[in-house]
């Protein structure tokens, strides 16, 4: 997995991987992030997949999954993304939570965001045509490649129905409502807690939590400027380039 990030050649998914549980998995994806982490990445927080009907519509899969973020992931707001180091890249809008401190066990969510903020997360599968098993894409960091995190704002009021647009050049290209993330996206770091603190990962003041895409994923072409907007948030963008 780690090979194929790093030279951008997808490898077949839905293979015949009968030792691929659930468990193995999980190992593989934090070996692999773990390659990371050697070559002088610093751990960011966590990314959660399939809270979403939308999501798992479009990728035909009904469980819900994390993967892990790191530092040279993240994307300045406004800009810019290579997609030419990546096999085939699409943007989800999404919403971040920061940490403002470590989350106890049965922590309530709201108490321990320091701040939320409208995000972007670009995944890019390694699998050949974003074609995998629950576990493949668990393996596989549950496709994260890149984050963008708008503005930072206190966490305020409640999250559970704002209007979400995914732009491209300016038009919507998918259209939606944090409602779509589990109910509500403070469901989602709630699951996020629980599903990390399972498998023994540790989150830390300071830590993002991306909690999963409001809408279907775009294809990311280069000279596209994408952006997301969240009513009453404001927004997060970048620009691909070649
Ligand atoms: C897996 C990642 C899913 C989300 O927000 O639901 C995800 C994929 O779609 O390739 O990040
Ligand atoms: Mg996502």
């Amino acid at each position: 997995m780690d090979e194929a990030a790093r030279t951008a050649t997808p490898v077949p998914g839905r293979a015949d991987r009968p030792d691929l549980d659930l468990d193995t998995a999980y190992d593989v994806q934090a070996a692999s992030v773990g390659l990371r982490l050697a070559r002088g990445e610093r751990p960011a927080g966590v990314k959660m997949g399939f809270t979403s009907e939308a999501k798992m519509r479009q990728m035909g899969v009904n469980e819900m999954i994390w993967g892990r973020l790191t530092d040279a992931m993240r994307v300045e707001d406004g800009g810019t993304f290579g997609v030419g180091a990546h096999i085939h890249p699409r943007a989800e809008p999404e919403i971040a939570f920061r940490l403002a401190r470590a989350p106890g066990p049965g922590a309530d969510p709201a108490a321990v965001v320091e701040a939320v903020a409208p995000a972007i997360e670009i995944i890019n599968s390694r699998y050949v045509d974003f074609r995998f098993t629950v576990p493949e894409v668990i393996a596989d960091n549950a496709s994260a490649a890149a984050f963008v995190v708008g503005p930072w704002v206190p966490l305020t009021g409640p999250l559970d129905d704002l209007d979400v647009v995914l732009e491209i050049d300016g038009e919507p290209a998918q259209k939606g409502s944090t409602a779509a993330i589990l109910g509500d996206p403070l469901r989602a770091l709630t699951e996020a807690f629980d599903l990390t603190a399972r498998r023994g990962l540790r989150l830390s003041a300071g830590d993002i939590v991306l909690a999963g895409a409001a809408t279907a994923a775009v294809p990311v072409r280069p000279g596209s400027r994408v952006r997301a907007r969240v009513a009453g948030l404001g927004s997060a963008g970048f620009t691909a380039v070649p």
